[in-house]
């Protein structure tokens, strides 16, 4: 598959990379965790309670719970890294930006700012792909403003930015707590595997089904295949998208989040360390202290089905910045005196 041998070109070409590697599968036993940890799924029909704020972003009230976070080691499509699956406790209501943060949005954050992005201070710029030959390339070219897709295409407004850099979508929070006068934050790890599981234990929110994810995402797909040829092993079916999509462009999922799965990866506010599964204390949904890599989560618009189930993590370095991987969602923490903070 094309895909993969573009993501280890990258990784060869880029010492600060990770290599994924994880044996956390032996203790998945003496680990496991009963079923009956999984918080219930928000009520059929039921509406999300929703804000928005200054700025127009759009969040939903993610509730207070527990689940099971990682994979069942008979999940397809699993990896290790995914292992051991453990019970973790949000302890408190937040709310999350119901969709990827858009390329809208991050303007509007550049132009009262004037800030600009890893990729545009580094003469090198971003990491995105020869189409024609299928191959990773870094170029000065390739920025949020211009990832390097074929044309005719190119992103719309509501579309998730992306060649975004951890410390880009940090500052964006930044920005936005200031402005809003609340505190704006990526989401740790386990918040953002609880919020895209919403209630659910399978390997995507709305099941197992896999003939179904083109319905439900922006997958690497027949849309994908037709547009660069080059590109195998791809979801069954078509989704409509060979690119990005709009960020609302599929259902949302019981808590009222679209796109968790597929279109831009979204980086969380977790480091990533190897044993940290396994040896993490407690349920806290706390991530680790520090680290060398930070973790992203949920795949994107040029992946296969098994890249884009909710335990799917993957880490980079945080100056990492590629077209494929790397957008955002912003989480607004509840104001202390609100119910449920
Ligand atoms: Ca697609």
């Amino acid at each position: 598959m094309l895909q993969w041998t573009i993501v280890l070109a990258v990784v060869a070409a880029r010492p600060d990379l990770p290599v994924v590697a994880d044996a956390s599968v032996a203790v998945e036993a003496r680990c496991a965790v009963p079923a009956a940890a999984t918080s219930a799924a928000p009520p059929p029909g039921s509406a999300p309670e929703v804000l928005i704020d200054g700025a127009g972003l759009r969040f939903v009230r993610i509730p207070a719970g527990r689940f099971r976070m990682g994979s069942a080691p008979d999940e397809p499509g699993r990896a290790a890294k995914e292992g051991p699956r453990r019970e973790v406790v949000v302890d408190r209501d937040f709310w999350m930006a119901d969709r990827e943060t858009t390329v809208a949005q991050f303007r509007a954050f550049v132009e009262a700012t004037g800030y600009l992005t890893e990729a545009e201070r580094d003469a090198g710029g971003g990491f995105g792909i020869d189409f024609a030959r299928g191959v990773v390339e870094q170029s000065a070219a390739v920025t949020w403003r211009e990832p390097g897709f074929p044309p005719p295409f190119r992103q719309a407004d509501d579309h998730p930015v992306i060649v975004v850099s951890w410390a880009d979508a940090d500052a964006f929070c930044r920005w936005m707590s200031e402005r809003e006068g609340a505190t704006y934050r990526l989401p740790t790890e386990a918040e953002w595997e609880y919020a895209a599981r919403a209630g659910g234990d399978a390997r995507w929110w709305f099941g197992d089904d896999e003939a179904a994810l083109v319905r439900h995402a922006n997958v690497g797909d027949a849309s994908l295949h037709r547009a660069a040829p080059a590109f195998t092993g791809l979801a069954a079916g078509d989704d409509g998208h060979p690119f990005t999509a709009p960020a609302d462009a599929f259902p949302p999922n019981p808590f009222g989040l679209f796109g968790v799965h597929g279109n831009a990866w979204e980086w969380c506010a977790d480091w990533h360390r190897d044993d940290w599964y396994r040896d993490r204390p407690g349920t806290s949904a706390e991530g680790p202290p520090a680290g060398d890599f930070r973790v992203i989560r949920g795949g994107g618009w040029l992946d296969p089905p098994s890249r884009t189930r909710s335990a799917q993590r993957i880490w980079f370095g945080p100056t990492f910045r590629y077209c494929l991987l790397s957008g955002f969602r912003v989480v607004r923490e509840l104001d202390d005196a609100s119910p449920g903070a």
